[in-house]
């Protein structure tokens, strides 16, 4: 089954070319995988751009022949939690699918945290400024708690900085969480905006090394 039409470009120069989907087809929250990324240090935006392309690589193995990248516009985002004074975030998503057969989630996991420490990352402090994050926000439809890895990402329905990039990708994209809503990321978004504890985040336009 697949989801919604594409409001944006949607293929990455690594993910392989389609067989069986038509351009602008993005596919189910339960059969794709999606990966936030954050900066606030250094040059984020030189950051994402760097490390789009070996982030495609990194995925391309858990996809099936038909699979498409999506990635989102940047977003610029006012910090949530951690230290006051930090700078703000430049965050994006990325979104893979549909997916090949028994993807395993923590060798990927892994292979994001040593992209993050390749591009410098120092874990300090609890949600402090950092010069890459890469999340896991789902894999499939695949359910796990504890230590190393949650699936999926306990605090994505509640972060307006996940869920404006997924619904710049696709509105009416379902992520596959557990409470099971039928509940699109533009009406997750809103609703979350509604209440007034997060900025909304700022769509940046496109540019080089980041065409959406
Ligand atoms: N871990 C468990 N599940 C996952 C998963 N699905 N993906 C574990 C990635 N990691 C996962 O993560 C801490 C531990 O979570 C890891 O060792 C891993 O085994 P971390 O990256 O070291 O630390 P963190 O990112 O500070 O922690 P956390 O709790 O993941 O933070 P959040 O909730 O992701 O928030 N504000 C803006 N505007 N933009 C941001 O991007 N990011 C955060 C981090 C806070 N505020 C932000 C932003
Ligand atoms: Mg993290």
């Amino acid at each position: 089954m697949l989801g919604h039409p594409a409001s944006g470009p949607i293929t990455g120069p690594n993910c392989g070319a389609s067989k069986g989907l038509e351009r602008g087809v993005v596919p189910a929250g339960g059969e794709s995988l999606a990966v936030a990324l954050g900066a606030n240090l250094g040059d984020p935006s030189a950051t994402l751009v760097a490390v789009r392309p070996l982030l495609e690589a990194l995925v391309h193995p858990l996809a099936s022949e038909t699979a498409r990248c999506l990635w989102s516009p940047l977003f610029r985002t006012a910090p949530v939690g951690g230290p006051p004074d930090q700078p703000a975030y430049l965050n994006a998503v990325l979104l893979l699918g549909p997916l090949g057969a028994h993807p395993d989630p923590l060798p990927l996991l892994e292979a994001l945290q040593d992209l993050e420490r390749r591009f410098g990352r120092v874990r300090r402090e609890r949600w402090g400024p950092r010069l890459l994050d890469l999340d896991l926000l789902w894999c499939g439809g695949q359910v796990l708690q504890g230590d190393p890895l949650e699936l999926p990402h306990p605090r994505l329905a509640g972060r307006a900085f996940v869920l404006a990039p997924l619904a710049a990708i696709d509105p009416a994209l379902v992520p596959p969480l557990p409470d099971q809503l039928p509940l699109g990321c533009g009406a997750r978004l809103a609703a979350l905006l509604a209440q007034g504890q997060e900025l909304p985040p700022v769509r940046l336009p496109p540019r080089t090394g980041w065409p959406e």
